[in-house]
């Protein structure tokens, strides 16, 4: 697989240069500076790939250009912006950057409870507690009938916590779950948001009457009428699955298991529809067993983040090693390695070792730890190679 990193864009912190030295031969990134919703531009676009380039690497994959949540909920302008979305595509088809990755996801793009999980080494990585995001729904958010998504010991353990939680906690925990996670994905939420919560509030009420059969129908809408467009282009869409794998918020999630792939790939059965097959998302779902999902899926697939987690018997979950963990990466590298060699691989996440926490990357994204992650894969990789080459 080739191997690619995620990068910010000119003002990353870790440079293209830097990226050179640690092996990485291909770039994901995105035009972080347009509004979700407009058009990229081919200059803009040019602009990007030519910087890349200068510095001897490719732009291999977009992540991401941006679903407007119209279109995931059906408003009165979808059609108008999915006319858009197709001239960005077109755009990017005209430089030959042709693998997109996007998501179906309402509201969320992703969600974790806690940034900086420590470690007995003193590491950190990103968790999600259950119990904190019951908490937080029904006395932060106070959303209607959450408590019913939750077993009666979650709930009793939320009302617990409330006894102690002071205004600081809340606002990490707003910070933590809607805000540091957004941001810089291009999501709803930002850090200048005045009043996140009451925006986050108004965002899920665009859901109200979409239940999962009607997202699934808009699924199909916008990939149908995209396709046309990817069609003429060569252009490689691959959605990234629901992050964690599982109903929050009380959203519609549909992208979150064996069956969901299947449906979504069978929906609009065309080749240029794919995923990105993202082994830390599936992972965190116990119903998911990662190498059988990629043995069935890997030719389906554009683009792949190799992660792990743990997921406790409570449903908490926590990003693991990317050697340990239940998604069993050395696996999945050998049925991508064997089923699709060429595909764009990226690590996905990393903890926070050896200073990162004082440098200023986004949650998930820090410089060693990835750094640490992408040469253990690299090495799991030129094994297998090796491997093969030798029978
Ligand atoms: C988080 C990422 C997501 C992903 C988008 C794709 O770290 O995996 O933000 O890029 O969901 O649209």
């Amino acid at each position: 697989m080739e191997k690619t990193w995620r990068w910010f864009g000119k003002k990353d912190p870790i440079t293209l240069q830097m990226l050179r030295q640690i092996g990485v031969e291909g770039i994901v990134t995105a035009l972080h500076e347009v509004k979700n919703g407009d058009v990229w531009t081919y200059e803009a676009i040019m602009d990007l790939k030519n910087y890349i380039e200068a510095a001897g690497l490719r732009w291999s994959v977009v992540e991401s250009l941006p679903v407007m949540e119209s279109i995931k909920y059906g408003g009165p302008d979808r059609d108008e912006l999915i006319e858009k979305y197709k001239i960005s595509l077109a755009n990017l088809g005209k430089a030959g950057v042709k693998t997109v990755c996007y998501n179906f996801m309402p509201v969320l793009d992703w969600a974790r409870t806690d940034l900086y999980h420590t470690w007995a080494d003193g590491g950190t990585s990103l968790y999600f507690d259950k119990v904190e995001f019951c908490y937080f729904e029904r006395y932060i958010l106070k959303r209607e009938g959450a408590e019913k998504d939750y077993t009666d010991e979650e709930n009793a353990k939320a009302d617990e916590m409330s006894k102690h939680m002071t205004k600081e906690d809340n606002d990490r925990m707003v910070e933590n779950i809607i805000i540091k996670t957004q941001g810089f994905v291009n999501g709803n939420i930002s850090e200048e948001d005045f009043d996140p919560v009451g925006k986050f509030r108004s965002l899920l009420a665009l859901y109200k009457d979409i239940d999962r059969d009607a997202l699934r129908e808009n699924m199909r809408y916008f990939l149908s009428a995209i396709m046309p467009t990817c069609d003429e282009w060569g252009m490689n869409m691959c959605v990234h699955p629901d992050d964690p794998p599982m109903q929050l918020l009380g959203l519609p999630r549909i992208v979150t298991c064996d069956e969901d792939i299947e449906w979504f790939l069978n929906a609009v059965d065309n080749p240029h529809n794919g995923l990105t097959f993202c082994c830390g998302s599936l992972s965190a779902g116990a119903q998911n067993d990662i190498p059988e999902l990629a043995r069935k899926y890997a030719k389906r697939t554009h683009f792949v983040h190799l992660r792990s987690t743990n997921v406790e018997p409570n449903g908490n979950f926590i990003e693991a090693d990317h050697l340990a963990g239940r998604a069993n990466l050395i696996e999945v590298c050998r049925i991508f390695e064997e089923q699709n060699p060429g595909l764009p691989m990226r690590v996905d996440h990393g903890r926070c070792i050896l200073g990162d926490e004082k440098g200023s990357f986004n949650a998930g994204y820090s410089f060693h730890g990835r750094m640490l992650a992408l040469g253990k894969m690299d090495g799991v990789m030129a094994t297998i190679k090796y491997m093969n080459a030798n029978k």
